[in-house]
Protein backbone atom coordinates (compact mmCIF):
# COMPACT_ATOMS: atom_id res chain seq x y z
CA UNK A 1 0.00 0.00 0.00
CA UNK A 2 1.33 3.09 -0.65
CA UNK A 3 1.19 5.76 1.59
CA UNK A 4 -1.53 7.78 -0.20
CA UNK A 5 -3.84 4.66 0.06
CA UNK A 6 -2.86 4.52 3.82
CA UNK A 7 -3.72 7.92 4.78
CA UNK A 8 -6.78 7.58 3.04
CA UNK A 9 -7.44 4.52 5.06
CA UNK A 10 -6.39 6.21 8.25
CA UNK A 11 -8.84 8.96 7.66
CA UNK A 12 -11.38 6.61 7.29
CA UNK A 13 -11.28 4.58 10.28
CA UNK A 14 -10.94 7.70 12.08
CA UNK A 15 -14.29 9.06 10.15
CA UNK A 16 -15.88 5.78 10.99
CA UNK A 17 -14.51 5.22 14.70
CA UNK A 18 -16.46 8.98 15.29
CA UNK A 19 -19.00 9.85 12.70
CA UNK A 20 -19.82 13.13 14.70
CA UNK A 21 -15.79 14.35 15.18
CA UNK A 22 -14.58 17.14 13.25
CA UNK A 23 -11.79 16.46 11.00
CA UNK A 24 -8.47 17.90 11.88
CA UNK A 25 -8.30 20.04 9.21
CA UNK A 26 -11.62 21.56 10.15
CA UNK A 27 -10.15 22.65 13.59
CA UNK A 28 -8.29 26.09 14.10
CA UNK A 29 -5.27 24.63 16.43
CA UNK A 30 -3.80 27.19 18.59
CA UNK A 31 -1.08 25.28 20.63
CA UNK A 32 1.14 22.67 19.37
CA UNK A 33 4.34 21.04 20.83
CA UNK A 34 5.98 18.19 19.06
CA UNK A 35 3.49 16.27 17.00
CA UNK A 36 0.62 17.45 19.08
CA UNK A 37 -1.82 19.93 17.90
CA UNK A 38 -4.18 21.29 21.17
CA UNK A 39 -7.30 23.48 19.50
CA UNK A 40 -10.78 24.85 20.86
CA UNK A 41 -9.26 24.98 24.82
CA UNK A 42 -12.58 26.19 26.58
CA UNK A 43 -13.29 26.38 30.24
CA UNK A 44 -17.07 26.16 31.32
CA UNK A 45 -19.01 28.77 32.51
CA UNK A 46 -20.83 29.52 34.84
CA UNK A 47 -18.08 27.91 37.81
CA UNK A 48 -20.22 26.28 40.34
CA UNK A 49 -18.94 26.33 43.88
CA UNK A 50 -15.43 27.00 42.17
CA UNK A 51 -15.76 23.81 40.01
CA UNK A 52 -16.42 24.09 36.15
CA UNK A 53 -15.39 21.58 33.19
CA UNK A 54 -12.09 22.12 30.86
CA UNK A 55 -12.65 20.94 27.42
CA UNK A 56 -10.23 20.92 24.30
CA UNK A 57 -9.22 18.65 21.64
CA UNK A 58 -6.08 17.00 20.38
CA UNK A 59 -4.55 15.76 17.39
CA UNK A 60 -1.58 13.72 17.29
CA UNK A 61 -0.11 14.15 13.86
CA UNK A 62 2.80 12.21 14.56
CA UNK A 63 3.58 8.40 14.35
CA UNK A 64 4.63 7.77 17.76
CA UNK A 65 2.15 7.12 21.06
CA UNK A 66 1.83 10.06 23.14
CA UNK A 67 -0.12 10.79 26.67
CA UNK A 68 -1.60 13.41 28.41
CA UNK A 69 -0.50 13.64 32.05
CA UNK A 70 -1.93 16.35 32.93
CA UNK A 71 -3.79 19.60 32.64
CA UNK A 72 -3.29 22.80 34.92
CA UNK A 73 -4.05 26.70 35.05
CA UNK A 74 -0.49 27.77 36.22
CA UNK A 75 -1.27 27.69 40.42
CA UNK A 76 -5.23 28.82 39.78
CA UNK A 77 -6.99 26.10 41.03
CA UNK A 78 -6.68 22.35 41.08
CA UNK A 79 -7.55 20.28 37.72
CA UNK A 80 -8.21 16.67 37.87
CA UNK A 81 -8.85 13.93 34.47
CA UNK A 82 -12.64 12.45 34.67
CA UNK A 83 -14.48 10.30 32.94
CA UNK A 84 -17.99 10.29 32.39
CA UNK A 85 -20.30 7.21 32.29
CA UNK A 86 -23.49 6.51 32.18
CA UNK A 87 -24.57 3.23 33.89
CA UNK A 88 -28.64 2.37 34.61
CA UNK A 89 -29.30 5.68 34.13
CA UNK A 90 -27.28 7.65 36.70
CA UNK A 91 -24.26 9.54 35.25
CA UNK A 92 -20.90 9.16 37.20
CA UNK A 93 -17.25 10.85 37.24
CA UNK A 94 -14.75 8.41 37.18
CA UNK A 95 -11.27 9.98 37.73
CA UNK A 96 -8.44 9.03 34.90
CA UNK A 97 -4.89 9.05 35.28
CA UNK A 98 -3.71 9.80 31.95
CA UNK A 99 -4.86 10.30 28.32
CA UNK A 100 -3.38 8.72 25.35
CA UNK A 101 -3.31 9.80 21.77
CA UNK A 102 -2.04 7.22 19.24
CA UNK A 103 -0.44 8.09 16.06
CA UNK A 104 -3.05 10.02 14.08
CA UNK A 105 -5.69 9.89 16.68
CA UNK A 106 -7.69 12.72 17.18
CA UNK A 107 -9.01 12.93 20.66
CA UNK A 108 -11.75 15.48 22.38
CA UNK A 109 -11.68 16.21 26.13
CA UNK A 110 -15.82 17.01 26.15
CA UNK A 111 -18.68 17.17 27.92
CA UNK A 112 -20.74 13.60 29.05
CA UNK A 113 -17.42 11.99 27.95
CA UNK A 114 -13.58 12.20 28.85
CA UNK A 115 -12.43 15.84 30.29
CA UNK A 116 -10.68 17.79 32.96
CA UNK A 117 -12.30 19.20 35.52
CA UNK A 118 -10.92 22.33 37.95
CA UNK A 119 -11.79 22.20 41.28
CA UNK A 120 -11.02 25.63 43.90
CA UNK A 121 -11.16 28.18 41.97
CA UNK A 122 -10.91 31.75 43.86
CA UNK A 123 -13.24 33.90 41.71
CA UNK A 124 -15.79 34.00 38.88
CA UNK A 125 -14.63 33.61 35.12
CA UNK A 126 -16.00 36.12 32.75
CA UNK A 127 -17.14 34.94 29.83
CA UNK A 128 -14.89 35.55 26.55
CA UNK A 129 -12.13 36.01 28.63
CA UNK A 130 -8.58 34.13 28.30
CA UNK A 131 -7.23 31.59 30.83
CA UNK A 132 -3.48 30.58 30.45
CA UNK A 133 -3.17 26.80 30.53
CA UNK A 134 -0.52 24.22 30.52
CA UNK A 135 -1.15 20.65 28.96
CA UNK A 136 1.63 17.87 30.51
CA UNK A 137 3.04 15.21 27.72
CA UNK A 138 5.09 12.42 28.35
CA UNK A 139 6.19 12.23 25.51
CA UNK A 140 6.38 15.73 24.36
CA UNK A 141 6.88 17.78 27.08
CA UNK A 142 4.69 21.10 28.01
CA UNK A 143 2.42 22.75 25.76
CA UNK A 144 0.75 26.04 26.91
CA UNK A 145 -2.29 27.78 25.57
CA UNK A 146 -5.19 29.97 26.32
CA UNK A 147 -8.81 28.31 27.25
CA UNK A 148 -11.79 30.42 26.26
CA UNK A 149 -14.54 30.91 28.88
CA UNK A 150 -17.52 29.96 26.79
CA UNK A 151 -21.19 29.65 27.88
CA UNK A 152 -22.90 25.86 27.48
CA UNK A 153 -24.28 26.97 24.41
CA UNK A 154 -21.28 27.81 22.67
CA UNK A 155 -19.62 24.61 24.25
CA UNK A 156 -22.67 22.80 22.76
CA UNK A 157 -21.97 24.08 19.60
CA UNK A 158 -18.49 23.56 19.71
CA UNK A 159 -18.08 19.92 20.64
CA UNK A 160 -21.38 18.44 19.09
CA UNK A 161 -21.89 20.10 15.66
CA UNK A 162 -24.35 18.45 13.56
CA UNK A 163 -26.43 17.08 16.34
CU1 LIG B 1 -15.52 15.84 36.05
Amino acid sequence: MNGTARGVLALLTIALACTREKSPDEIEWKSFVGDLNIGDLTLAHPVTAGETGIFLRLWNSGEEVDTLMEVDLAGFGRVSLHRTTITDGISRMEPESSVVIGPGELVALEPGGLHAMVQGLPGALVLGDSIFIRLHFARSGMAFGHARVRSYQEIAELFDPGE
